[in-house]
């Protein structure tokens, strides 16, 4: 429905761990990939995103540009994260609009579903009931810019569709114990642990939560194929379809690093959202399916680990 060959496309957020799978897999379609260097475009200044749209017209735009972190960055900054986000989709999303766009695909999350939303999670539960507490601010904040690119579409005819990701993980994630996801937290965690020959490796909260996860590259494939396909006014789930606790999850990585010692629980850090499996059937019937499964994007994210950040 909208061929990229030839076509000037902006990966908004490209140093990210999204933004560069999605440019990297851009690679292949015969597009130009446009993107904003951060020293001289701050996504929060509306006129250097008007400059840039100016100076490169790009006419398909991936937002992948977002203030993100895992459970305990988004509980203690909501500031950083509601008001950040919330001026950079405004800027990019208005913007986009004003230049002519042909199109705009804007990433969310799966954190926009309520707290104890029926698992699996369909598109239909957004806004049916209480958020997740640790991160509602950057829910709302993605909330609002699925409702901006519906209120283009609704009333100006824009084609700006929205995805939602699960929890991804990958080459080019973010591994600070402080402000990272789970999964390369527990990655790092478990190669320190054997590096330093430890008895014991501890993860936050019981365990207990399940977490779907979804190899970045799978992500960006599945976001190429909606940037492509899709044209509808509802936004649209992109995950793995199989969910896992987060004690399974750190024996996988255990077994994946080669850490044999015991795995302790920190029950004082939270545990957030007990699931939030999201249902992939309406991607699944336009035909994407991802190819990585858990083990084997967990090894290749230990192999990007050890060859770029685990010397
Ligand atoms: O990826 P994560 O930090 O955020 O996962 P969410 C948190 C879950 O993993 C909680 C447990 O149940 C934590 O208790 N966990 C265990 C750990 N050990 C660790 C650890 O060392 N680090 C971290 N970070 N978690 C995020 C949202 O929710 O999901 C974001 O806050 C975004 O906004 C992201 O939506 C996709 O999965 O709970």
């Amino acid at each position: 429905m909208y061929g990229l060959s030839g076509k000037r496309i902006w990966v908004a957020g490209h140093r990210g761990m999204v933004g560069s799978a999605v440019a990297r897999r851009l690679e292949s379609e015969g597009c130009e990939v446009l993107v904003a260097p951060r020293d001289r475009v701050d996504l929060e200044r509306q006129a250097d995103v008007e400059r840039f749209f100016d100076e490169n017209r790009p006419q398909a735009v991936i937002m992948a540009a977002a203030k993100v972190g895992g459970i305990l960055a988004n509980d203690r900054q909501p500031v950083e994260f509601l008001q950040r986000n919330l001026s950079m989709e405004l800027n990019v999303i208005k913007t986009a609009y004003d230049a002519g766009v042909e199109k705009l695909l804007f990433l969310g999350s799966s954190c926009i579903y309520p707290k104890l939303a029926a698992q699996p999670i369909e598109e239909s539960a957004l806004l049916t009931g209480p958020l997740e507490p640790t991160n509602e601010w950057y829910a709302i904040a993605k909330i609002a810019g699925i409702k901006l690119c519906q209120a283009y579409m609704k009333e100006k005819g824009a084609r700006f569709v929205s995805a939602m990701p699960t929890n991804l993980y990958g080459p080019n994630d973010n591994f600070d114990l402080q402000s990272s996801h789970v999964l390369p937290a527990l990655i790092r965690k478990a190669h320190e642990a054997k590096l330093a020959d430890l008895d014991h490796v501890t993860i936050w909260g019981t365990g207990t939560p399940r977490r779907e996860f979804l190899f970045v590259e799978d992500c960006a494939d599945a976001l190429v194929f909606l940037l492509k396909n899709y044209e509808d006014y509802e936004h649209v789930n992109v995950g793995s379809g199989n969910d896992v606790s987060i004690l399974d999850l750190m024996t996988t990585v255990a077994e994946v690093v080669g850490f044999t010692g015991r795995i302790e629980t920190d029950p004082s850090k939270p545990d957030g959202t007990p699931r939030k499996l999201m249902s992939n059937a309406k991607l699944a019937a336009m035909g994407w399916r991802p190819k990585t499964d858990l083990r084997q994007g967990i090894s290749r994210t230990y192999q990007w680990y050890l060859e770029n950040l685990g010397r």
